[in-house]
């Protein structure tokens, strides 16, 4: 297979044991890597490049993260830095959470990682299988609540054993590797602010109004806007959201983080002091105060 640079780059993640062998075995249609009840049977992060109806992909399998205290682990030490690599070095993250366990503070943990890489990302809620209605309803209820700040993700109910419920994965991974890399025009970006301020004006800050002139696009996987402008150091962190979510909708960004920032316009005499007068000007400017005092006494 030969691989044009440009494609995309998927980790598959999740904590220990949750199915994320099996998925790519699934995906793949053939048992590439080792899938097996025990956590930890994935030491080290591997890579496999994969085509499907004409459209190149890498998959990344890793070893499952678990969280002691404030950092993450994996069961082999050595593994967790493979695996917090390969999501940095992925285009989009696969979250996989297992339905046979309860979805814990430790699968948004993995999903706070993956955010603040800025990597788009899609859940996939894996061991669908064999669970009746209600099980079906409590766990739609749970992740509802533990996972809202997901909430610009798409999510997935699958049986990576079986294969079942998994036709969309790729469309949505495809989805999301879209949004991550879009191209945004700055005058496109500039009507979806203007409108958006006509909408909802940002709030004063002290004495002085915000004044949003433009945007353009400052960087892709995640998108950053910059919105430029002058006051804008008080703008409030909801104002902030309220234009992400605007640009979100706008521009249909679904499945990547995305990042609005402030920038004020250059202003020439900020922070320099004035040049000494040349000896000329110093003339003209002390006949000015001169003719001036006798003008106005
Ligand atoms: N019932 C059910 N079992 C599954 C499913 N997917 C995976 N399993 C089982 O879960 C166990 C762990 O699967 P793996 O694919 O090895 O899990 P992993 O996430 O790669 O695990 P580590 O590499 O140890 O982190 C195996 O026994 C699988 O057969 C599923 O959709 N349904
Ligand atoms: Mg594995």
């Amino acid at each position: 297979m030969v691989f044009e640079s440009k494609h995309p780059k998927i980790a598959i993640v999740g904590r220990p044991n949750v199915g994320k062998s099996t998925l790519i075995n699934t995906l793949l249609g053939e048992e590439r890597v080792i899938a097996f009840d025990q956590p930890g049977t994935t030491r080290d992060s591997i890579y496999i490049d994969f085509a499907h109806k004409d459209k190149h992909y890498t998959l990344i399998d890793t070893a499952g993260l678990r969280r002691r205290g404030h950092v993450f682990e994996t069961i082999e030490k050595f593994s967790v830095i493979k695996t917090l690599q390969a999501i940095e070095d992925a285009n989009v993250a696969v979250l996989i959470l297992d339905a046979k366990n309860e979805i814990s503070d430790r699968d948004a943990h993995i999903a706070g990682f993956i955010l603040e890489t800025g990597r788009a990302l899609v859940i996939a809620v894996n061991k669908w299988d064999g669970l009746d209605e209600y099980q079906r309803d409590t766990i739609k209820r749970e992740l509802a609540r533990k996972l809202a700040f997901l909430s610009f993700a798409q999510l997935h109910y699958i049986s990576a054993l079986h294969g079942s419920g998994m036709k969309n994965l790729l469309p949505s991974i495809d989805q999301a590797y879209a949004a991550a890399m879009a191209d945004l025009s700055t005058p496109k970006l500039t009507r979806a602010l203007i409108a958006a301020i006509e909408k909802h004006p940002p709030p004063r800050g002290g004495m002085s109004r915000p004044k949003m002139r433009y945007a353009h696009q400052g960087g892709s996987n995640p998108p950053l806007i910059i919105v430029h402008g002058t006051m804008l150091n008080h703008v409030p962190e909801t104002y902030r959201r309220y234009l992400e979510n605007t640009f979100r909708e706008v521009f249909k960004l679904k499945g990547t983080p995305l990042r609005v920032d402030f920038k004020v316009g250059h202003n020439p005499y900020a922070g320099k002091k004035p040049a000494p007068l040349t000896e000329a000007e110093a003339r003209q400017a002390h006949g000015r105060r001169r003719r001036n005092r006798k003008k106005y006494g």
